[in-house]
């Protein structure tokens, strides 16, 4: 009976040892990545990222779009496309050539779109950042 039990317990161990559980989602993940200072998006580029790269919880992000926004109207939302869902933005505010987006709420790992527009006029400006955030 004890030889058993020791097979058993030697055999779950074996699998156990197949693959790591703790391994992040982004380390298979194809449409995003983790972001730096730099990367381009559609019409707007990273400029300032706190925490960098990206993380679970509030983040504070700024986006150069080579313009001037004075007059435009500046959106931005977050989705997982796998999940359906998205997540609270604090304030997105226009800047002189940049949107800065405080309190971004990244409230899981995983891969995230967050689409920045600036509607103004005839010329609107997009960018769809795709990232995946560690778990
Ligand atoms: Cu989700």
């Amino acid at each position: 009976m004890s030889r058993l039990l020791l097979a058993l317990v030697l055999l779950s161990g074996a699998c156990a040892d197949g693959e790591d559980p703790a391994e992040s989602p982004c380390t298979t993940e194809d449409r995003g990545d983790a972001l730096s200072v730099g990367d381009r998006f559609g019409d707007f580029e990273l400029t300032a990222l706190d925490p960098a790269p990206p993380a679970v919880g509030l983040n504070q992000w700024t986006l150069a779009a080579g313009q001037s926004l004075d007059g435009c109207t500046v959106t931005a939302e977050t989705f997982m496309p796998d999940h359906g869902h998205g997540s609270n933005i604090g304030a997105v505010e226009a800047a002189g050539e940049s949107v800065e987006i405080t309190d971004l709420d990244i409230i899981m790992g995983g891969y995230w779109e967050v689409t920045v527009t600036a509607a103004c006029g005839e010329d609107d400006l997009e960018a769809v950042v795709q990232l995946c955030v560690d778990a």
